[in-house]
């Protein structure tokens, strides 16, 4: 017993080396190319690769919540080759996963391939860390392949100027919401092929009970499918709906609660089967009537640049726009623009939205 107990040890021991001196070796983790994404500027890096088998691996690192990369390798090769590349991201410390990657044939070029990635909030609103890796493989006779491989950054940040993260307690706080006020975020979730950022969850208080009525209504590209949500403090769902054909939907809550209460709010595309893209949220607090109430929960919005124009808002209702910067920006440093107005006539306001 005590022989095989001994031997045990030594397997164990050997795997666990073994897996040690991997993980040591990995060249994702080895490579001193490295480039800093959250430095100044980024210059195309060229590489040169000649033999019949040769790799070259870069750690791009910085790479921010909401930020996405993109990569471009241009590629001309002086005969036929074997030509591979391959994109991973560090899911967690020394552990990659695959993005997106070629195994080709090449003779001549240039020759173009692109990848991109946007990194998302899982909480903690840290950066990662992708791994690039191209490779020649020519069995019959030495080859060369020359590259060049440039770098962008797109921001894709929610309202706050941040990625919303995907869980309720780190939700983005957009304060209180006052009766008669309209608030306006923007954000983004991406699909499927595009990251992972799936959810984005706010936090605001708001003093509803009787005679008022808190609607929140999102807008997203047509052909989308996000679910749109309301939850109490424990993370209950309240009211939720889904987006009509147009990208739209609304919620409705009422409470005769009185009491300054917490309510989260939830973007989700069905873990990116849903689409992507950019959405818009309008949250107000109404004092309601009869009519008022029926008209804002039987009439569709009937476009969403109304309710984005800003003249519309400036004149009439105070408006807060957290930023989104969705446009190409390398490095772009993130835009937040906040826009306060006075109240002035919110229920005029509403009448011509609904
Ligand atoms: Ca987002």
């Amino acid at each position: 017993m005590r022989e095989t107990a001994t031997i045990l040890t030594a397997v164990l021991l050997l795997a666990v080396l073994t897996i040690a001196s991997a993980q040591t070796s990995d060249p994702c983790i080895t490579t001193d190319k490295r480039v800093n994404l959250a430095g100044d500027t980024l210059l195309p890096i060229e590489g040169t690769l000649a033999g019949r088998l040769r790799e070259d691996f870069y750690r791009f690192e910085n790479l921010r919540p909401g930020e996405r990369l993109v990569l471009r390798v241009t590629v001309t090769t002086n005969t036929s080759t074997g030509l591979n590349t391959l994109l991973m991201w560090e899911i967690r410390p020394s552990q990659f996963t695959r993005i997106g990657g070629e195994q080709t044939i090449q003779g001549g070029g240039p020759r173009n391939y692109d990848y991109s990635w946007v990194h998302s909030n899982f909480g903690e609103n840290t950066p990662t860390t992708l791994c690039f890796k191209i490779g020649i493989f020519s069995e019959a006779r030495p080859a060369k392949a020359d590259y060049v491989i440039t770098l962008g950054i797109e921001r894709y940040m929610d309202a706050g100027g941040r990625e919303a993260a995907d869980k309720l307690e780190k939700a983005t706080s957009l304060g209180m919401l006052r009766t008669g006020e309209t608030t306006i975020i923007s954000g983004y979730l991406t699909n499927s092929s595009e990251g992972l950022d799936y959810i984005d969850t706010y936090v605001f208080t708001a003093v509803l009970g009787k005679g008022k009525q808190l609607t929140a209504t999102l807008s997203t590209r047509p052909g989308n499918i996000y679910e749109f949500a309301i939850l109490d403090q424990t993370g209950y769902g309240l009211r939720s709906n889904r987006t009509n054909t147009n990208g739209e939907a609304a919620v409705n809550l009422e409470t005769q609660d009185t009491g300054e209460k917490t309510y989260y709010l939830r973007v989700a595309n069905q873990g990116g089967v849903g689409g992507g893209g950019p959405y818009t949220i309008t949250l107000t607090i109404n004092e309601v009537t009869t009519s008022t109430t029926t008209t804002a929960t039987t009439t569709p919005i009937e476009t969403t640049t109304e309710i984005t124009t800003p003249s519309l808002s400036r004149e009439t209702a105070q408006l807060i726009v957290y930023s989104t910067v969705t446009g190409i920006a390398v490095l772009a440093v993130a835009a937040t623009i906040i826009m306060r107005r006075r109240s002035q006539t919110v229920v005029g306001e509403e009448d011509q939205w609904y």
